[in-house]
C-alpha cells in the first residue's frame, strides 16, 4: 500500500512571518483590525517584535525612519478599508524618498469580494501609482514568490517602497514549508550595485579635471549607497567643494573645509547660493536637481555651469538640466571609478571658506539673541551643543527643517539627521524618530516639529509612553501654521487668512499621556531644559514658546526665495483673504471702497456686461489660453490699457 504523501504545509500567515524573518527582518510596526486576526496571532508565535501604532500612517512613519538609519527593510502594516487608507501617506513619502519600506494590508476575504463587504477596497489600484511595486494576493501558495519579489523591487535599482495586500482567507490558506526560502541580500540596501559605463566616467573625469571651481551636489543618493567615504576622497583629490540637499544631510562631515551644507530653498542661504552660482562644473551626485534643491531651477542657472549627473536611475539625468555627462550607476561604484581617473589637483577652497563664515556670523548673531520670544537659531544652537555627534535629528516641515538644515551641523557623516522631503507632510518628525530610534537604539533621537505637526502626531504620544522611549520632541509653538502665515506675510501683504490656531499647552497634553514634559518661555533657560529633557531616561517633551509677533519672526536669517518651494505668490495676485488691520485702515482712510467692489472677479464682470448690454471680457479659459493672467487682465481692464503682452484689455464699465 502507498503511503500517503505528506505535505509540510504552513498556514499564509505563517508563511507571511517566516518570509519576512527570511529577509532579516526584526521589527514591524501596526495596528490591528479584523482582518489581520490570522497575522496577528502567527506574529504573537514569531519572533519578531511587533511595535502597535495608533495611527497607521506613524505605522509607515516608523518603518520609513528604521529604514533611514539602518539600511534595511522597514516594515508595517495595517487591516483593511481605513487601514489601507491610512497607511498611504507613510508609503508615499518612503517611495518617493527613495527608501525601502514593506506595507502589508491585510484585506477581506478573496471569497467575499464584490459582496459590498465592510472595508472592501481595490487595494491594487489604490497603491499603484503610489508604489515601486505591489500586488494583492489571490493564493496562498503565491505568499513566498510573491514577498521575494517585493524584496528584491525595494532594493534593486533606485529604492522604494512596495505593498503586498493580504487577504483574511489567504492567510488562514496552506503554504508548502519548502516554498518558504529567500536571498537574505535583498533584505538590505543597495542590494545589487550598478557598475557606470567606463566610456562616461572617462568624461567626467575629464570635465573634473579641467574644471576650475567644481561643485558637487549630493543628494540621498549618497547615504543611502554608503558612499560618503568615496565622496570625501574624491573631494580631497579634487579640492572640491561638496553641497548638500536636506537629504543628502551625512553626505560629508560639515565641520570639514570642503563642506558647503544644503542649498536649496529649504536651508540654503544666500552665502551657500553664491557657492553654487560660481562653479564652473556642477556633479549631482543621487540627486534629482528638484525644485527645492535648486530653488525652482534657478541655481544653478540652466545653461552656465557644465553638469555631470550621477544617478541610479537613468530617467533622472537630464529631466531639469541639460547634462554634459550622465553616470548612470550606483553612486559609491560611479564615485570610485572616477577616483580611479583623477589624482590630486590643486583647489581654491578660501571662497567656501569666506562664505561659510559669513553665513554662520549671522547665525551666531541671531542665536545669542536673549530676545522673546525664542529666535529659532538660538533652538538650534541649543540643541546643537546639548546633542552629541552620534545623535540623530528628525525635522517636520515648517519652522523646524529649513532652520536645522541650515545650521544644525551633521558632524559626522551617514544618516544623522532627515526630514521628509517628497511630500514634507506634517507630523512626520515624531514616529520617524521613534523608527530611528528602534534602528539605532544606543544614540539619542530627537523630533523637532512645529506645533501644526504636533496636532497631526499628538495620539502617537501614548506609544512613546507605553514603551518607555527615550526620545526627545522640541515642539515649536506659535499657535499658527507660521510657514503659510509667512507666506501671506511675504507675498500677500500681510492679509493673513485661516493661518491661526489657539494656543494648546503641550506640555500638559504629554504629561496626560504619561510624558515627561517641560514649558520654555525665556531663552536663556532653554539650554537647560534640553539638557534635561535630553538627559531624560523616558520619552520627553519640551514645548518652546514663540509668543509675540510672531509673523515677524519668520525666516529671519533666510531669503526670501525659502518662502515656499512652490511657486511663490505673485505680488499682484487677487488677494487670499482678507485685508490686513493696516490695509482696512489705510482704505477708510482714503474713503476706498471694499477691496472686492474695487476688483471684481471676472465671472462678476462677466455678468454684469451681460446684463447691461456691454461687451464682456473674454473669459478666464481663453484669457490663459491666450497667455494672458487673471490679474494682469484685471489692472488692464482698471486702466483699460494693454495686457502687458501687448494684447488689448478690455474696458469693463
Ligand atoms: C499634511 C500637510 N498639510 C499641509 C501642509 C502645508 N504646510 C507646510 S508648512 C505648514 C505650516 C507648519 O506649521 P507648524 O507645524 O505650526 O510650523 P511653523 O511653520 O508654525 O513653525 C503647512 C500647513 C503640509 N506640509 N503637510
Ligand atoms: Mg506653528
Amino acid at each position: 500500500m502507498n503511503k500517503p504523501v505528506e505535505i509540510a504545509a504552513i498556514t499564509g500567515a505563517e508563511a507571511v512571518v517566516e518570509m519576512l524573518k527570511a529577509h532579516g527582518v526584526e521589527i514591524i510596526f501596526g495596528l490591528c483590525g479584523d482582518t489581520s486576526l490570522p497575522l496577528y496571532d502567527a506574529l504573537s508565535r514569531s519572533s519578531l517584535r511587533h511595535i502597535l501604532t495608533r495611527d497607521e500612517r506613524h505605522a509607515g512613519y516608523m518603518a520609513d525612519g528604521y529604514a533611514r538609519v539602518t539600511g534595511k527593510v522597514g516594515v508595517c502594516e495595517g487591516p483593511s478599508g481605513g487601514g489601507a487608507t491610512y497607511i498611504l501617506p507613510g508609503l508615499v513619502e518612503a517611495n518617493e524618498s527613495s527608501i525601502p519600506v514593506l506595507a502589508i494590508n491585510t484585506d477581506i476575504s478573496v471569497s467575499s469580494r464584490g459582496r459590498y463587504t465592510l472595508t472592501e477596497l481595490d487595494q491594487k489600484n489604490l497603491f499603484k501609482p503610489l508604489t515601486k511595486w505591489n500586488a494583492v494576493l489571490d493564493r496562498s501558495v503565491d505568499i513566498p514568490r510573491v514577498f521575494r519579489k517585493a524584496f528584491e523591487e525595494m532594493t534593486t535599482g533606485r529604492p522604494g517602497a512596495a505593498h503586498i495586500a493580504l487577504p483574511f482567507d489567504v492567510q488562514n490558506g496552506p503554504v508548502e514549508k519548502s516554498e518558504v526560502w529567500s536571498d537574505p541580500t535583498f533584505g538590505r540596501f543597495p542590494s545589487r550595485r550598478v557598475a557606470p559605463d567606463s566610456q562616461y566616467v572617462e568624461l567626467a573625469a575629464k570635465l573634473l579635471r579641467k574644471a576650475k571651481n567644481p561643485l558637487f551636489i549630493c543628494g540621498g543618493g549618497v547615504v543611502l549607497s554608503a558612499a560618503e567615504q568615496e565622496l570625501q576622497t574624491l573631494a580631497e583629490k579634487l579640492n572640491a567643494p561638496v553641497a548638500s540637499t536636506i537629504s543628502g544631510k551625512g553626505s560629508i562631515d560639515e565641520r570639514c573645509a570642503h563642506s558647503v551644507g544644503v542649498v536649496g530653498s529649504n536651508g540654503g542661504t544666500p552665502e551657500t547660493r553664491a557657492i553654487v552660482d560660481a562653479a564652473d562644473v556642477i556633479m549631482f551626485v543621487g540627486c534629482r536637481a528638484g525644485s527645492v534643491t535648486t530653488e525652482r531651477w534657478r541655481h544653478p542657472s540652466p545653461g552656465g555651469a557644465k553638469i555631470i549627473h550621477i544617478d541610479v536611475d537613468p530617467a533622472v539625468p537630464g529631466v531639469n538640466y541639460k547634462v554634459d555627462v550622465p553616470l548612470i550607476g550606483d553612486a559609491r561604484l560611479c564615485l570610485s571609478a572616477l577616483n580611479e581617473l583623477v589624482s590630486e589637483k590643486e583647489g581654491d577652497l578660501s571662497f567656501v571658506d569666506q562664505k561659510k563664515r559669513e553665513k554662520f556670523e549671522a547665525f551666531e548673531r541671531l542665536a545669542a539673541s536673549s530676545e522673546s520670544p525664542i529666535k529659532p537659531e538660538r533652538v538650534v544652537a541649543e540643541l546643537q551643543k546639548v546633542l552629541d555627534p552620534d545623535s540623530i535629528v528628525v525635522a517636520d516641515p515648517g519652522t523646524p527643517c529649513p532652520y536645522l538644515s541650515a545650521y544644525y551641523v551633521v558632524k559626522g557623516s551617514g544618516r544623522r539627521y532627515f526630514s521628509n522631503r517628497a511630500h514634507g507632510a506634517l507630523g512626520y518628525a515624531a514616529a520617524a524618530a521613534v523608527g530611528a530610534h528602534f534602528g539605532r537604539p544606543s544614540v539619542k533621537t530627537v523630533a523637532v516639529m512645529g506645533d501644526g505637526s504636533f496636532g497631526m502626531c499628538a495620539g502617537e504620544l501614548e506609544t512613546f509612553a507605553r514603551l518607555k522611549l527615550p526620545i526627545t520632541l522640541l515642539v515649536i509653538s506659535n499657535a499658527t501654521y507660521g510657514w503659510i502665515k509667512a507666506g501671506q506675510k511675504s507675498g500677500y501683504d500681510e492679509r493673513y487668512f485661516s493661518v491661526d490656531f489657539s494656543r494648546t499647552d503641550h506640555a500638559r497634553v504629554a504629561e496626560a499621556f504619561g510624558v515627561k514634559a517641560f514649558r520654555v518661555l525665556d531663552p536663556e533657560k532653554l539650554s537647560g531644559v534640553l539638557k534635561e529633557a535630553t538627559a531624560y531616561g523616558g520619552p520627553s517633551l519640551s514645548s518652546a514658546s514663540r509668543c509675540m509677533r510672531r509673523e515677524r519672526r519668520f525666516r529671519s536669517g533666510l531669503p526670501d526665495s525659502h518662502a515656499t518651494e512652490q511657486a511663490q505668490p505673485p505680488r499682484h495676485g487677487r488677494p487670499a483673504g482678507r485685508q490686513s488691520r493696516a490695509d482696512r485702515a489705510r482704505l477708510r482712510r482714503v474713503g476706498a471702497p471694499r477691496r472686492c467692489d474695487e476688483h471684481p472677479s471676472l465671472g462678476h464682470q462677466r455678468r454684469a456686461a451681460a446684463h447691461d448690454g456691454r461687451r464682456a471680457p473674454p473669459d478666464a479659459r481663453v484669457l490663459h489660453a491666450r497667455g494672458i493672467r487673471r490679474p494682469h487682465l484685471l489692472r488692464a481692464l482698471d486702466r483699460g490699457d494693454r495686457a502687458p503682452d501687448g494684447r488689448e484689455g478690455h474696458r469693463c464699465a
